[in-house]
C-alpha cells in the first residue's frame, strides 16, 4: 500500500503532483475545497504518514498535533521559521528543507534589490513610461555602492552569498549574527554596531522569535539617511512601522523589501513611499531553483519511505 501523505502550501506544479501520485496515497489539501478539508482531517488525517509543506506555510503545533501518525515533514524552502520544530523534534518526527539549491538565486536577488534602491531602478522606470525623462532626471539623488561598506545581517548560506556578490561591486563587508561566523574580523560586536558601520544592511538572518523586529528603529536609524537597507529573510525581523517612518522622513535612505510580516498584506504606510522597493517574496522564484526545490522536497519523502536516510535533513539546534 502506497504510504499516505498530505501535501500543503500552492507551489506544487501538476507535474510534481502527478509525480507524487505514482508513489504516494496524496491528499493535496490546499486544492481541496474547505468543507472536504474539514471531511479529510477528521476522517483520514490519522493515515498521514508525511507532510509535504512549503516555507511560508510550514505547519504548528496544532496543525501537526491532527496527524498523528505522523513521520517526516519535508518543508519546501530553507526558512523553517513556520515549522513548530520543538515539537516535531519532542514526537521523534524528522524535518527536512531544501537549503542550498537556492543560495545563488536568492542572493543574486538581494543584490537586484539593492541595486533598484540606490539607483531607483522602478521609479525610473515609472518615469520613461510615463514621458517624464527630461523634467525628473535631475531628481533622482542615486547613490555609488563602489568603496562603501556592505553589513550582512546573518552569514549563513544566503549571506556569505551575497556577500561573495558585493565583494565584486568592490564594497568592503561586514557582518553579524549572534553564533561565531567565518572570517572572525568581519564580525561586528551586535547588530548596532553592524548598522552604525554600513552603508548598506542586508538581512538574510533566519525569521522567528529570535530575530523579531531585530531590524528597530535604533538600527535602521543607524545607517543614516543615506543609508539603505535590503530584506529578503522574513517579514519579522523588520519593525515595518519604525521603517516607514525613518524613510517618510529622510532619517533612512532607501528599502528594498521581498518579505512582511503578514504576506500578502503590505503596510499601507510602505505603499505611498517612493523610496521604498517592494517584491512579493520572489527571492527563489527561477524556473531552476524552484524545480530544484521541488524535486528534493519529493526526494526526501521517497528517500524516507525507500528505507533510506532523508537527504537535506534539519539538524534540530537542542
Ligand atoms: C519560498 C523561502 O518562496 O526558502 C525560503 O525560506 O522563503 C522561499 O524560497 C517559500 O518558502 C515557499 O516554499
Amino acid at each position: 500500500m502506497k504510504p499516505a501523505i498530505a501535501v500543503l502550501g500552492a507551489v506544487w506544479s501538476d507535474e510534481v503532483l502527478a509525480r507524487l501520485d505514482e508513489q504516494f496515497n496524496c491528499h493535496k489539501l490546499a486544492r481541496m475545497p474547505a468543507a472536504q478539508r474539514a471531511r479529510f482531517m477528521e476522517t483520514d488525517a490519522g493515515a498521514v504518514r508525511a507532510i509535504l509543506t512549503t516555507g511560508t506555510v510550514g505547519i504548528d503545533a496544532a496543525l501537526a498535533a491532527a496527524f498523528p501518525a505522523l513521520e517526516i515533514v519535508s518543508v519546501h524552502g530553507a526558512g523553517l521559521d513556520a515549522v513548530d520544530l520543538d515539537g516535531l523534534a519532542a514526537r521523534g518526527i524528522v524535518v527536512t528543507n531544501t537549503p542550498d539549491v537556492l543560495t545563488d538565486d536568492v542572493a543574486d536577488f538581494a543584490v537586484g534589490l539593492l541595486l533598484a534602491a540606490v539607483r531607483r531602478i522602478p521609479l525610473l522606470d515609472q518615469y520613461v513610461r510615463a514621458g517624464h525623462w527630461v523634467e525628473k532626471r535631475p531628481l533622482l539623488p542615486a547613490r555609488s555602492l563602489t568603496g562603501k561598506v556592505a553589513g550582512i545581517y546573518g552569514y549563513g548560506r544566503i549571506g556569505q552569498a551575497v556577500g561573495m556578490r558585493l565583494r565584486a561591486f568592490g564594497m568592503h563587508l561586514r557582518y553579524y549574527q549572534r553564533s561565531a561566523g567565518p572570517e572572525p574580523a568581519m564580525r561586528a560586536a551586535s547588530l548596532l554596531e553592524l548598522a552604525q558601520q554600513s552603508d548598506v544592511l542586508v538581512a538574510c538572518t533566519p525569521g522567528g522569535a529570535q530575530t523579531r523586529h531585530a531590524l528597530d528603529a535604533a538600527v535602521l536609524a543607524a545607517l543614516g539617511p543615506q543609508g539603505t537597507v535590503v530584506n529578503i529573510a522574513r517579514g519579522s525581523v523588520v519593525d515595518a512601522r519604525a521603517l516607514a517612518e525613518l524613510l517618510a522622513t529622510g532619517r533612512l535612505g532607501a528599502a528594498a523589501l521581498d518579505v512582511f510580516e503578514e504576506e500578502p498584506d503590505v503596510p499601507a504606510a510602505l505603499l505611498a513611499l517612493d523610496n521604498v522597493v517592494l517584491t512579493p517574496h520572489v527571492g527563489s522564484f527561477t524556473v531552476e531553483a524552484r524545480r530544484a526545490m521541488a524535486e528534493l522536497a519529493v526526494a526526501n519523502l521517497s528517500a524516507w519511505f525507500g528505507g533510506k536516510p532523508p537527504l537535506t535533513p534539519v539538524a534540530h539546534p537542542a
